[in-house]
Parts: C-alpha cells; structure tokens; sequence
C-alpha cells in the first residue's frame, strides 16, 4: 500500500517540538520519533533529513556513519536547540568523534539508550558510553517494542521546550539590557 490516507494529521503531541534525532544507522531514531509523535506512519529507512511540524527532526544515520556527511549534520542541527543521541542498548562503541555533538555551545545533547529489549542489552555499559563521551543525564531507556521509556523522553522533552520558550524570552530582554550596557 502507498500512503496513508487514514492517518489522521492532527498533531497529538502539538508541544513535542525542537529537537533532532541523531545516531548510527539502526539504532532506533525512527521508530521512536514515530512513537513519540504516536504517528502511524511506517517505519521505513530514513534515506533523507526528515522534518516532521515544529522542528521534530529526523536524520539519516549516514550523518553519523560517513564522515563526509559531518558537514550535513552540523548543518541539520544548527537551529535545533536539542540534540536527542540514540546509543543503542547493545553497542558499546559510541559512533561519532568526540566533540561532534558539542561543537555548538549551548545546545543541549539528551542520551537515550535504545532498544532496551534486546536479549543482549547492556544498559549500564550504554550509559557509561554516554557519560564518557559528555553526554550528561538523566538518561532515557527506551524501548519501542514495550513502549518502555517512550512517554518520559516525550514528556522531558515536552518540558525543555516549554522552559526554552520561557529562556528566550528572557533571553530577549538580557540582550537588550546588555546592549544598554555597552552603549555608555
Ligand atoms: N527490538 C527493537 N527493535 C527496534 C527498536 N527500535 C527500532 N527497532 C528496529 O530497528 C530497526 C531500525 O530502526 P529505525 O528506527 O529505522 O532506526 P534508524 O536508522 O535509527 O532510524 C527497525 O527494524 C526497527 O523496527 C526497539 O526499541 N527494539
Ligand atoms: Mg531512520
């Protein structure tokens, strides 16, 4: 079947905004950005960058797997103000050089451990790759076979957005007041 005419288009998640799914080919990025959307959609293999409403996006594990497509990545997450990074519960190796994800200041990088259901999931050893790799918690073990982890990572990630709106704002008038500062 092509399409999907019946999957309605409202958005059950209308805050769930701001934030790029990043990892190694594989390792869970589409499956959970549909169970956090709740969308119906099929998972399929993400050959291009996916812009789901509200700055929900969805990357090519190519980005993490070809260094030629580095460039791409920084690029795709330039104006997200969260980086979501898929650590797969299985894998002990941590898919891009150190530094990548921290190459923009102030960007915030969540670690979730996916896949959690796995017969060979190791998830103290996945989070101990995250910490190595400056990835600070809290962690989310997800899993989008038993549905475990999915409602909290939404929910954080809910509430990110929400205090980032409050910050800009903020933001906003501290700018101003900073240029007052230096107009003497
Ligand atoms: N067992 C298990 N399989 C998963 C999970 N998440 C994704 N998968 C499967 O792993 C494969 C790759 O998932 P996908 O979301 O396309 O990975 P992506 O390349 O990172 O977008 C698919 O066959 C998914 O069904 C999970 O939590 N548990
Ligand atoms: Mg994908």
């Amino acid at each position: 079947m092509s399409g999907n005419p019946d999957v309605s288009k409202e958005r059950l998640h209308p805050d769930l905004a701001g934030f790029a799914m990043v990892g190694d080919v594989g390792c869970g990025k589409t499956a959970l950005t549909l169970a956090m959307l709740e969308s119906g959609e099929k998972v399929r293999k993400t050959q291009a960058v996916v812009f789901h409403p509200s700055h929900v996006v969805d990357t090519p594990g190519e980005f993490i797997s070809r260094p030629a497509y580095y460039g791409a990545l920084l690029a795709t997450i330039a104006d997200i103000d969260t980086i979501v990074y898929l650590q797969p519960a299985n894998s002990k190796t941590f898919s891009l050089p150190p530094g990548l994800l921290h190459v923009y200041p102030g960007k915030r990088v969540v670690g979730v451990v996916s896949k959690t259901d796995l017969s060979d999931a190791d998830t103290e050893t996945a989070c101990r790759v995250l910490a190595d790799h400056n990835i600070s918690p809290p962690y989310f073990l997800t899993s989008t076979e038993t549905g475990e982890g999915v409602d909290s990572l939404r929910s954080f990630l809910i509430t990110l957005q929400k205090s980032d709106s409050n910050l800009g704002a903020d933001a906003k008038h501290a700018e101003r007041a900073h240029v007052g500062v230096n107009e003497f």
